[in-house]
């Protein structure tokens, strides 16, 4: 038997990318401060010189380009993680529906299609009070969001690491492998088109 579980060490090994939305950038911000904090007491250069620093940042007009974002960063195959940050506040706007639903559809998209981890760091909240409180007056869900990137940045290690230990003992191919993720793939997006689970 084999248990894949993802730790909080070794993290300096990891590279991340942080994608925040401008929009409610109060917001937003303490979410950056929250989830920056997490990473460097975990052991992540998350600032500095560009060569020793581990994450790299993008700023979006707002939650419903987070996607698009996400997954020309994730396509390019430098990040162990990427942290989408955003806030999307229902009495703030009528449209709050389709920015929500879109966000959440997009980013989980993007984890499906490149097979990285993008973490869902987007506070919906009802009020602006609300959201002030998931970011930082009582606690902040920007560390909750560094948590979650280093736990899956380091399960996709294991994961992929003991694939390549199979490829090695001859258990799986290369080419094997390859058919199979293309088949589970397709069978994902098949589901999704059908609205099977
Ligand atoms: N973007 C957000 O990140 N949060 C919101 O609450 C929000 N509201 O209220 O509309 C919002 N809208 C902007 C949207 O994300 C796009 O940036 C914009 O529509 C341009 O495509």
């Amino acid at each position: 038997m084999t248990l894949f579980e993802g730790t909080f060490a070794h993290s300096d090994t990891f590279r991340f990318a942080i994608v925040i939305g401008r929009f409610n950038d109060m917001i937003t911000n303490k979410l950056l401060e929250g989830c920056q904090d997490c990473l460097k007491r975990h052991g992540v250069e998350v600032s500095g010189d560009s060569q020793a620093t581990q994450v790299d940042y993008a700023w979006v007009p707002g939650c419903f380009e987070l996607p698009l974002v996400a997954r020309q960063l994730a396509l390019s195959n430098r990040y162990d993680a990427i942290i989408c940050l955003g806030a999307v506040i229902r009495g703030q706007t009528p449209h709050f529906d389709y920015v929500a639903s879109e966000v959440s559809k997009g980013i989980a998209a993007v984890g499906f299609q490149t097979g990285v981890p993008v973490i869902f760091g987007v506070i919906t909240a009802d009020t602006m009070q609300q959201a002030l409180e998931r970011a930082g007056i009582k606690s902040n869900h920007g560390w909750g969001y560094g948590m979650n990137a280093l736990e899956m940045a380091s399960l996709m290690r294991q994961i992929k690491g003991s694939a390549s230990n199979n490829f090695a003992n001859g258990a799986i191919s290369p080419a094997a492998h390859h058919t199979l993720s293309a088949s589970m793939h397709s069978t994902v997006e098949a589901s999704a088109e059908s609205g099977t689970p």
